[in-house]
């Protein structure tokens, strides 16, 4: 499937979301149709660093704030920031009218190899399997990471399949499997050159 490099016709695909709780408070815009600029700070370096992966492979433009308890853990940080993002896409998606739906992308970091698969379905599925040898990776704990894909997955309605097919350095690892997620969801995101919801049910 080779889509276009356009957006479908139809309203500015754009999000604005903000959330509040004891625990974390958020806020986040999102354009799918943007050029990849990101304006990230979650408290997390790392996280910010694979946001801004994210967006700049996307072509999404993102800017995600995020002031969190991390004087727990990065544990609520990470699950909100993900559950924003999430809720962000599937707001800015709409209907999910017009696009191709199906995304999926390899991405290689040096010696690590990644793989996403994403059906914007609107069915809510995370298969997330990365074997991390690290318990952290700077202030973010890698169960956090898979756990950032999952939330992602559920608050995004979207079925994403991430597996990291190989790779020796964590860091490298993480990074290919954020890679290929913005590169399948730039695909997934795309126009299909119809202006119909891309289901035999006739809704997403
Ligand atoms: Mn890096």
């Amino acid at each position: 499937m080779t889509p276009s490099s356009s957006p479908p016709t139809g309203p500015p695909r754009r999000a604005e979301r903000s959330r509040k709780t004891r625990e974390t408070s958020i806020s986040c815009s999102l354009d799918l149709d943007g050029t990849g600029e990101a304006a990230v700070s979650t408290g997390i370096g790392f996280l910010d660093h694979m946001l801004t992966a994210l967006a700049k492979h996307g072509r999404f433009d993102l800017a995600l704030s995020c002031q969190g308890d991390l004087e727990i853990d990065d544990h609520h940080t990470a699950e909100d920031c993900a559950i924003v993002l999430g809720e962000a896409f599937d707001e800015a998606l709409g209907e999910r009218r017009g696009i191709v739906r199906f995304g999926s992308a390899y991405a290689p970091l040096d010696e690590a190899l990644a793989r996403v698969v994403v059906d914007l379905s609107g069915r809510p599925w995370p298969e997330v399997h990365i074997d991390f040898r690290r318990e952290s990776l700077g202030t973010l704990a890698t169960e956090n990471i898979t756990h950032f894909f999952q939330s992602l997955a559920i608050a995004g309605r979207m079925s994403l399949h991430v597996d990291v097919l190989r790779g020796d350095n964590d860091h490298h690892k993480a990074e290919a499997a954020f890679k290929a997620l913005a590169l399948a969801l730039r695909q997934a995101t795309r126009s299909s050159g119809s202006d119909t919801v891309p289901s035999t049910k006739g809704s997403l």
